[in-house]
């Protein structure tokens, strides 16, 4: 197979359009393992055209040196060898089986990825309920958007990131981005913010002076710095003004929400001073700001990972989205509220049966009806579907412990480097009696596998994905994969023959996709109107898409997804969270993106174009907070909290607060951010606490004076 494919950039949510053309056009073998590829933008309306870095570099992956070529299985000497197909699915299956035969179906674990496409997540959850039989599965989304989709849910009934087409962006005059530094994690998004950025109201909400702040330069809008953690006091502040200042929009209130007198209660306060010495911002840029977004038409409110990656981030969108409720604006033509989700399949991977409390069409796994939908779908009685299982933190505490999980299968995710208290993952991954990982490369996590199950990239596979607007989209093959990987799909089907599964396991996608299509219809996330054929002529579909319907482009004009067809404003409050003393050495260690690499780097750090751009952790400090503690630019320096330590390099820039230092989270081992982040959870998303943690910072070439000194006798 060598003519051109129309397809998306394997990576993040924004999906941009590409083609990929492979360069040996009419070879005799054709479609030799290795044919390179060249990627080149395509017009569509959320990229135009454009791609970041990483996009442009992506084809690279496809013919990397470190790309897996055949199954691995570790000897009894410690180390892997390859192994056959046959033999390594045989292993796996077989271990299975005694696992569950002694400790139970809920001893199998499995870990999926929002990366995976509708038709890999759907088939995983399935799988898991039927061939393996567990409860036990959960997925990194539940890193990512599980405190966006709990705030959606239990304010609008229903979890679509983007409400709306993104380029309904380009006619807003205000847009409040909150915690979300796009300008670095979905570049071609930027070009959507031009209108608001020419009305001078583009306002960028982030403890950093991000590259996405900086649009807001020269009069095209507003950067609000507060302290890491204080989005929800920011939010509480601004809804207080907002009703002081008697900019609700009263009649949309009444009409189409609930629960405004408890809001207004729990808002009452929270003035503007009183926010100011929580969160640094003065009250006058917080008076602005709330007139500013009461202005008139033409707002819109988006969060990101900034403000839902806390304890409190399922509380913190809910108080963004109280606000855009407050002032009218989902549903509105020309205004809205949403989040934008991160990874590649981020939306679809959400609601087709990879949470541990899901079926797929965003059913609930608890739900009578939705149960015997299923049910009827996958030719299994009711009873046969497991109860919810647990979330991905409290799944990867149980591992290897009694009554825990004793073998866990991932599907796309390096989540010893991804996860939080990572240290703690790492010895929970080392006690498990078998980890199975599929994987193009030796990722951090597969290193530690027992099995590794080489698979295909996106440009040899066929699929779809559910981007960042709810847009369903198709993943086209470009080449034909290595001879030693499988897809997915089959190898899913091949452990479930093993496991004497006796549901249907289709290996072709579009067959998968038939079946996602009947097990959806009738649920939130209904895609029953939706076929290949149609999205290949290119029609534009949006969920949810009800057979016979014409799909969902905007959400909110009548109504909200619950029963009665109002959203729900919900009280929420502020709970005391750490904070860093006053002691010199202690910040809060804020983490987060480069430009160049991807989540936990499995994938960026083999290209060797952004690996040589952003080659190690670099940790970032304000130069003032640097003098103190004695660390010059490109010193070594150490981050250390209880639960671990990282030592890296600093690099000075003005663009941080004082009380702060940023890690990305993008390198693996020793550099890992993640052995610095705390396991707690939001209570209602089960989100970690990635965003905000407290760490002593020392320079490491000091530390090591003293140590010596303090060996020495001498007092450091
Ligand atoms: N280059 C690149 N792009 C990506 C990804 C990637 O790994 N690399 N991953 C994709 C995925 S899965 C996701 S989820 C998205 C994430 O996309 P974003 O949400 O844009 O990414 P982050 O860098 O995690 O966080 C955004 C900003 O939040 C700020 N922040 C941290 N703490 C706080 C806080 O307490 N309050 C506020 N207001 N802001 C805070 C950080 O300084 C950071 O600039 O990106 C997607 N795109
Ligand atoms: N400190 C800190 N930690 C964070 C975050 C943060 O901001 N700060 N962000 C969190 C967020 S938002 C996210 S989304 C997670 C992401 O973190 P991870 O879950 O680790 O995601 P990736 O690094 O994308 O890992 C995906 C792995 O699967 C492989 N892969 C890609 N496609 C497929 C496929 O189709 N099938 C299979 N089987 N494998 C595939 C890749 O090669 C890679 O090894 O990290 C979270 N961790
Ligand atoms: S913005 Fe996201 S989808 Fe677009 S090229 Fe970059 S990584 Fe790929
Ligand atoms: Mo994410």
């Amino acid at each position: 197979m060598t003519r051109p494919a129309d397809t998306h950039c394997p990576y993040c949510a924004l999906q941009c359009a590409m083609t990929l053309t492979p360069t040996v056009l009419a070879e005799p073998a054709e479609g030799a393992p290795g044919t390179p590829v060249t990627v080149s933008g395509r017009d569509f309306p959320t990229n135009r055209g454009g791609l970041c870095k990483k996009g442009w570099t992506s084809a690279e992956l496809l013919r990397s040196p470190a790309r897996l070529a055949a199954p691995l299985v570790r000897g009894a000497d410690g180390a892997f060898h390859e192994a056959s197909w046959e033999d390594a699915l045989d292993l796996v299956a077989g271990a299975l089986r005694d696992i569950r035969s002694e400790s139970g179906a809920d001893a199998v674990g499995v870990f999926g990825g929002g990366g995976l496409t509708n038709e890999k997540a759907y088939l995983l959850g399935k799988f898991a309920r039927l061939a393996l039989g567990t409860s036990r599965i959960d997925y990194n989304g539940r890193y990512c958007m599980s405190s966006a989709a709990a705030a959606g849910n239990r304010a609008f009934g229903v979890d679509r990131g983007l409400p709306f087409p993104l380029d309904d962006l380009d006619g807003a005059s205000t847009i409040l981005l909150l915690g979300t530094n796009v300008a670095e994690t979905m570049p071609p998004f930027i070009g959507h913010l031009a209108g608001a950025q020419a009305a001078g109201g583009l306002v960028v909400v982030d403890p950093r002076r991000t590259a996405t702040a900086r649009l807001t330069d020269e009069g095209r809008g507003l950067h609000v710095q507060p302290a890491p953690g204080t989005d929800l006091a920011l939010l509480l502040g601004l809804i207080h003004i907002v009703i002081a200042e008697q900019l609700v929009d009263i009649d949309y209130v009444a009409a189409r929400t609930v629960g405004f007198d408890a809001v207004r209660r729990s808002v009452a306060a929270w003035w503007p001073e009183r926010v100011q010495s929580v969160t640094g911002v003065p009250a006058l840029t917080l008076r602005r700001l709330a007139r500013r977004l009461a202005s008139g038409a033409g707002t819109y409110i988006l969060t990101g990972r900034g403000v839902e990656q806390h304890v409190d981030g399922t509380d913190t969108a809910t108080a963004a989205i109280n606000l855009a409720l407050l002032l009218g604006l989902p549903g509105r033509p020309g205004s809205g509220y949403g989040t934008l989700t991160g990874q590649g399949n981020g939306q679809g991977g959400r609601e087709h049966g990879q949470k541990c409390d899901q079926l797929p069409g965003y059913r609930k796994i608890v739900d009578p009806e939705a149960r015997a939908h299923v049910a009827r779908v996958w030719g299994v009685d009711p009873s046969d579907i497991p109860g919810p299982g647990v979330p991905a933190v409290e799944l990867l505490q149980s591992l290897g412990r009694p009554g825990g999980v004793r073998a866990l299968l991932v599907h796309g995710s390096n989540l010893v480097v991804s996860s939080p208290d990572v240290a703690a993952v790492r010895e929970r991954i080392a006690a498990l009696d078998l980890l199975v990982v599929c994987d193009f490369f030796l990722s951090e996590t597969a290193a530690l596998a027992d099995v590794v199950l080489p698979i295909t990239q996106w440009a040899e596979e066929e699929g779809t994905m559910t981007s960042l607007e709810g847009r369903v989209i198709r993943r086209r093959r470009a080449i034909t994969p290595p001879a030693g990987v499988r897809d997915e799909l089959w190898i899913l089907a091949e452990l479930a023959r093993r496991l004497d599964c006796r549901a249907t396991f289709d290996t072709d996608p579009e067959q998968v996709f038939e079946e996602l299509r009947l097990a959806s219809e009738g649920g939130i996330a209904d895609y029953s109107g939706i076929d290949y054929a149609m999205l290949d002529r290119g029609e534009a579909a949006y969920w949810p898409y009800p057979r016979g319907s014409a799909g969902t482009p905007r959400l909110f004009a009548d109504r909200f997804a619950h029963p009665d067809g109002l959203a729900r404003l919900v009280a929420v409050s502020v709970r005391a969270s750490a904070r860093p003393s006053a002691d010199d050495g202690e910040l809060t260690l804020v983490t987060g993106r480069l430009l160049e690499h991807y989540q936990s780097g499995a994938q960026t750090r083999r290209v060797p174009e952004l690996a040589a751009a952003q080659p190690e952790a670099l940790a970032s400090l304000h130069p003032a907070t640097a003098e103190r503690l004695g660390i010059a630019d490109g010193d070594d320096l150490e981050l250390r909290n209880d639960r671990g330590t990282v030592r890296c390099r600093a690099r000075l820039t003005p663009d941080i607060r004082p009380d702060a230092v940023f890690l990305p989270f993008h390198y693996g081992d020793e550099q890992a951010a993640n052995l610095l982040t705390s396991d707690a959870v939001d209570a209602i998303s089960a989100m970690p606490e990635f965003k905000t943690n407290v760490v002593r910072v020392t320079p490491l070439a000091a530390r090591t004076r003293r140590t010596r000194r303090a060996v020495a006798g001498v007092p450091a």
